[in-house]
């Protein structure tokens, strides 16, 4: 049977609540649009909530960019490797939790990859950019290569959630199937696309116009994953195929496992670690002071991440009687989530993920000329929600501690800190870490990495022999 598809709402049947919302210089230019541009300006004009934005961006016109750190304490960090002052969680007894979890088919990864490479001066989605030292896989071909690892092992395919943006929907989902799906199943992953939130003026609350037929838009952030996730119906989804727990992690991480046993088991609460089983994340010591990462920390009493740009110099440099930073749990955006958890979360609304709002230069169509303007200083709000400001709602939420070295090579700018260079070394010094490990020295010269299947028994525990034994100055995949 063939349903016909709800028919887009036509400007006639629009203006009334755009107008109510005080919004109707939106209009202004309809009649100059074509055929084609009135279609699209109807679609994105249509997927505006009308009577909820006046409230929005009464909440979020003021003038202040950084959010109240208020007062702060550092968090309780739970720690399978037994690092003194932490809350010590037996990781065998997590680990074989996790595995039957992940076998039992309860677990989905879920990658949010709604960023462009731009900051890297790479001209596609994120996902797509080549990363690996040895092999130049791409980020997504790595992640695919350990999940496709895992599935093996678990005899199913286990889900893997890609959230995209309208930006980079159309050429992520083409790249997966230009490369037969990196060898997963095509069932086995979904694609789904975050929202958009318009900018608008802070002094005036007017939406801006990209174009004389586009509403100047951004993605809603990486928290734009809990409403992205029910109104495409994927949580549904994973409901009906008896998902409970998400692995989320960010698409710039080439050393995330994408399905960690000892973290989910822990997450649900196995081996002692104190967990509700609702929202968990990992934390690494920061590198320092200044590292551009989150701090977990405990505010009014409940765990929180405060993002860098909104924490205080003095409490980022305050140091314990040891001299260690007091608020080192640095956040590299790894977690997991129940999917019960997150539908709640999403009925809770704004009070649960509020937005962010930053002050950008938003290119716009002056209504008066109808010329595009650029402006020079910040002109715009735009406005974002933060996935982690889910953590203070849980009831019990676990922060984790893992080795850095091992997991995090957040790739985001082009070379320096943080980089593809670093990414690529990193990935290089932890493969040899652990053919180490398996009683074998890296030969001098060597540029090494990890497959799919090496990382993902590191990660379950299982025996894996090197795939191959690299001899002086050449590449090997391990
Ligand atoms: C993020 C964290 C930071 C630290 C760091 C670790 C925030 C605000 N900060 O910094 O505390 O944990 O990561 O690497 O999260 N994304 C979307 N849609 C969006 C926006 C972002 O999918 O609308 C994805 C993006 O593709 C990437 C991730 O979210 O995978 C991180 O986004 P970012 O680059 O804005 O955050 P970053 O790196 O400044």
């Amino acid at each position: 049977m063939t349903t016909t598809p709800a028919a887009t709402p036509t400007i006639a049947d629009l203006r009334p609540a755009i107008e109510n919302a005080g919004q109707g210089h939106v209009l202004s230019f309809v009649d100059e649009l074509s055929a084609g541009e009135l279609e699209a300006f109807q679609a994105q004009l249509s997927s505006i909530d009308w009577a909820e934005l006046p409230g929005v961006i009464d909440r979020y016109r003021g003038t202040s960019a950084s959010e109240a750190a208020g007062s702060l304490e550092p968090p309780v960090v739970s720690c399978p490797s037994g690092t003194p002052g932490d809350v010590a969680v037996d990781a065998d007894e997590a680990r074989a939790a996790g595995l039957g979890l992940i076998r039992s088919g309860s677990v989905a990864a879920l990658t949010v990859a709604g960023g462009q490479g731009t900051r890297l001066g790479f001209d596609g989605p994120k996902g797509t950019l080549p990363i690996g030292p040895a092999s130049g896989r791409t980020l997504f071909e790595v992640f695919a290569d350990q999940l496709a690892a895992a599935s093996a092992w678990a005899g199913q395919p286990n889900p893997w959630l890609l959230m995209t943006s309208p930006q980079n929907q159309q050429q992520t989902q083409r790249y997966f199937e230009g490369r037969n799906w990196l060898g997963l199943d095509r069932e086995q992953i979904r694609f789904f696309t975050q929202g958009v939130m318009p900018s608008f003026c802070p002094q005036t609350g007017r939406l801006l116009l990209a174009d004389k037929g586009v509403l100047a838009t951004n993605p809603d952030g990486h928290g734009g994953v809990v409403r992205a996730l029910i109104s495409s119906g994927e949580l549904d989804w994973l409901e009906r195929q008896g998902v409970e727990h998400l692995s989320y992690f960010q698409v710039d991480n080439p050393l995330v496992p994408p399905i960690d046993p000892v973290f989910l088991g822990a997450h649900a609460g196995a081996g002692g670690a104190p967990s509700s089983g609702q929202f968990s994340s990992k934390m690494v010591a920061k590198a320092d002071a200044s590292e551009k990462v989150g701090v977990f920390a405990r505010r009014n009493g409940r765990t929180s991440v405060v993002e860098y740009s909104d924490l205080p110099t003095d409490i980022a440099e305050a140091v314990d009687d040891h001299g260690r930073l007091l608020f080192e749990a640095g956040s590299i955006a790894i977690h997991a989530a129940s999917v019960a958890f997150l539908r709640s979360i999403d009925e809770a609304g704004e009070s649960a993920l509020p937005f962010h709002r930053a002050f950008k230069k938003v290119p716009h169509v002056d209504l008066e000329s109808g010329e595009c303007v650029e402006p020079t200083e910040p002109n715009a709000v735009k406005l974002e929600r933060f996935v982690f400001d889910a953590i203070p709602v849980a009831d019990q939420p676990m922060v984790m501690r893992v080795a850095r070295e091992r997991e995090f090579a957040p790739t985001k700018n082009p070379t320096g800190v943080d980089s593809v260079e670093s990414a690529k070394q990193l990935q290089h010094d932890r493969a040899a870490a652990w053919l180490a490990a398996h009683g074998h020295a890296c030969p001098e010269g060597c540029t090494l990495e990890l497959s799919g299947q090496a990382a993902w028994a590191d990660v379950a525990g299982i025996d894996h022999t090197p795939q191959a034994t690299p001899k002086a100055g050449e590449s090997a995949v391990l």
